[in-house]
């Protein structure tokens, strides 16, 4: 088992309530072992929001992933899950659609504004958030939630973001005005201004411990961009073909951990390559093997500091038989702790 990386004594996360898994019951450890992770508490979170994307479809991705046995397999692992239901997102088709720049844009904040209150009460309550959207925009919501929680306790958060593409558009910046292209640069204070201010208090996470891996289709002006914002830790498809998926998950949570107390990993099903979840919102080839997303959600459970975790951009409309959502099922089990042995 690889060594978690060693954290400063005075690090962050000795003060962290909600995080801290609970302590150890009569069912850790009987489940033949394939549980690492002492037992969490894991409030389910749907928001079932297609608004920021242009293909229709990922509004059933909660529906999706809760029928591919999501509750059941995370209690067989020893944990206490509770299934908050969906947040209620306005339907594309009630509601005229705004600027061109960024469609949906007020839908899309008052939605993320729920999505962040609806976090913000699950960590108040000592459980772990597991958002299930949706597009890629409810991250705007759902990780002001997190860091919000942190910052009333003087602490920041890091951020994973494990995706195809890097979402770092604004509205002056984005080719298709489509929202789900822009939530990570929102989060960094980049706008667009009512989503990158959600409960008043952005930007909500820190360009040092804000991590992209698994890229492999960036717009120009989003080089620009994640320039700007200053991020640094960009870790692409080429890199994990060169260095492997164990050294960039390193690097990656090290530098997520750093000073923080814990990340939030918000996982795009899109990183996976088609051939494995060909039911995702904009599929892109060349992307991560089903052995490669496993371990890197292995990686992530041996750590321990895991926060919240979304997983976003499943749609059944163009899934085979539900299998990118049982594959979401899954790589969620990975990162709560499910081993192969
Ligand atoms: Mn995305």
């Amino acid at each position: 088992m690889p060594k978690p990386e060693s954290q400063p004594p005075n690090a962050a996360s000795a003060a962290v309530p909600a995080a801290l898994p609970g302590p150890p019951t009569a069912s850790h450890g009987v489940y033949g072992g394939v549980q690492t992770l002492p037992p969490r508490r894991i409030k389910i979170i749907g928001v079932p929001l297609d608004l920021g994307a242009s293909r229709r479809g990922v509004d059933m991705g909660p529906s999706a992933v809760r029928v591919a046995g999501l509750e059941a397999r995370l209690e067989a692992l020893g944990h206490e899950v509770r299934d908050a239901g969906n947040i209620s997102v306005p339907l594309a088709e009630t509601k005229p659609s705004g600027h061109q720049s960024a469609r949906y844009l007020k839908e899309i904040t008052d939605t993320c504004t729920r999505a962040a209150d609806s976090v913000l009460k699950a960590l108040g309550e000592g459980m772990t958030p597991l958002i299930l959207g949706g597009d890629h925009s409810v991250a705007a919501g759902s990780v002001s939630g997190v860091s919000e929680f942190f910052r009333r306790q003087n602490q920041k958060i890091g951020l994973i973001w494990i995706d195809a593409h890097a979402d770092m558009n604004t509205p002056a910046t984005s080719p298709s005005g489509n929202v789900h292209g822009m939530p990570l640069a929102a989060l960094l204070g980049l706008g667009p201004d009512p989503l990158a201010n959600i409960l008043g208090t952005g930007p909500h996470v820190s360009p040092e411990n804000t991590v992209i891996v698994g890229v492999r289709d960036i717009d120009a002006a989003e080089k620009e961009n994640i320039r700007r914002a200053g991020v640094t830790e960009v870790y692409t498809m080429r890199d994990i073909d060169e260095r492997g998926m164990r050294t960039v998950m390193e690097e990656a949570l090290r530098a997520a951990g750093r000073g923080t107390a814990g990340y939030h990993v918000s996982l795009d099903m899109d990183w996976i390559d088609p051939e494995d979840a060909p039911g995702v919102g904009t599929p892109v080839r060349g992307g991560a093997t089903y052995r490669e997303a496993h371990l890197a959600m292995e990686i992530i459970a041996d750590h321990g500091r895991m926060l919240a975790l979304e997983v976003v951009e499943v749609n059944p409309v163009i899934d085979e038989h539900n299998r990118t959502a049982d594959l979401a099922v899954q790589l969620i089990s990975s990162a709560f702790g499910k081993k192969i042995l």
